[in-house]
């Protein structure tokens, strides 16, 4: 399996997210991807590429030109409101929710960093574009992959993607990696693509991309939003709109969840591919679905992930993989290289 690394992960570091009043240290942190990529060559699992550097455009094909732009130019606003913030990560006080205007782009930096967000748990850095831009461009570079009859690829990357909307941020989340992988399939000639996101958290920044298109399958095992992030989205009667309606799926799991269930429901997930008739997957594979996370609460354990890599595997279709949460680091990578090692077994 090819995977297409990311190496200007480490220029995004937040260094504080908000949490319950308080700023408290990243879960998010670079080291996660470098036991990823410890793990992916003690194991030999295949070629490890860098991505060529691609223009904005397989980018803009799922974010809006004006968050492309404020992404772009955010760090040298923030430090232009004050020199003394070169020293802390930028995060948003204000939100524009319902009643408020969203067609107007105001020119106060902290009144643009609410438009285009939606939590205050997402630190933007100095690294934070340049990072989120090249984990774009190894998207790009696996979907390539598979358009040129690659059979399987990973996307070993941070900052993840799944929460990252059309114009928003927010989940540790900036650009949607697997929204990109998956139109940019589509737009190589692939008729069916489907995404299943198996992170903890429901992929609401995917399935808001895709939900009133019908040649984008979306599915997602997660945390019930009733209790779990991102709470506003990823219940179980979203199926979809217009043109997508019956293309949207989502199968949301008490926190507490052990393994046995949780592979039921990625079952009836592939069951629902199959039917749609994928010709290729993308799966946002976010690992705290593990029961030693610090932020999630399922309870699969690391031998867990060979039977899950097993039955991504007897699909048989075109997959590529994009890394997206788990942040009990010592595991990260031996549970993430459990999936992608276990399915190219079985996928051969
Ligand atoms: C990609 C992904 O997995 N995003 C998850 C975002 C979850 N954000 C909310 C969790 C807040 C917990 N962080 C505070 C930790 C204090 N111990
Ligand atoms: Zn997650």
């Amino acid at each position: 399996m090819k995977t297409f690394f990311n190496d200007q992960h480490p220029l995004h570091h937040g260094r504080h997210e908000m949490f319950r009043g308080k700023l408290v240290p990243c879960v998010e942190v670079p080291s996660r991807a470098d036991f990823v990529l410890q793990e992916l060559r003690a194991r030999g699992l295949g070629e490890v590429a860098s991505a060529p550097e691609v223009d904005l455009a397989p980018i803009e094909r799922v974010h809006a030109r004006r968050y492309i732009d404020f992404l772009s130019t955010a760090w040298n606003e923030w430090v232009a409101l004050d020199p003394a913030n070169a020293e802390l990560d930028a995060l948003p006080s204000y939100w524009p929710i319902r009643t408020f205007r969203s067609d107007v782009l105001p020119a106060s930096f902290p009144a643009r960093m609410g438009l285009f967000s939606y939590d205050a748990g997402s630190p933007i850095t100095s690294g934070t574009w340049p990072a989120a831009r090249q984990g774009a461009a190894c998207a790009v570079g696996a979907a390539d992959h598979l358009l040129q009859g690659g059979r399987s690829a990973f996307v070993l990357t941070r900052p993840p993607g799944h929460h990252a909307g059309h114009d928003f941020f927010g989940g540790y989340c900036f650009v949607n990696n697997a929204a990109v992988a998956a139109q940019r399939l589509r737009d190589g000639g692939v008729a069916r693509v489907a995404v299943l996101d198996i992170d903890y958290h429901h992929g609401n920044g995917t399935q808001a991309i895709f939900y009133e298109r019908g040649d984008v399958f979306f599915a997602s095992v997660h945390g019930d939003p009733h209790t779990e992030y991102p709470y506003y989205l990823g219940y179980a009667d979203e199926r979809g709109a217009g043109a997508g309606e019956g293309c949207n799926l989502n199968l949301p799991l008490p926190r507490g969840t052990g393994v046995a269930r949780w592979r039921e429901a990625m079952a009836i997930a592939l069951q629902a591919i199959a039917r749609f008739g994928a010709d290729a997957l993308v799966v946002s594979l976010g690992v705290d679905t593990f029961a030693g996370d610090p932020i999630a609460g399922f309870t699969l354990q690391s031998s867990d992930y060979l039977q899950v890599g097993d039955d991504l595997g007897a699909t048989r279709l075109p997959t590529m993989f994009v890394f997206e949460g788990g942040y009990a680091v010592a595991e990260v990578g031996v549970n993430t290289v459990n999936v992608l090692e276990a399915f190219k077994q079985r996928a051969g």
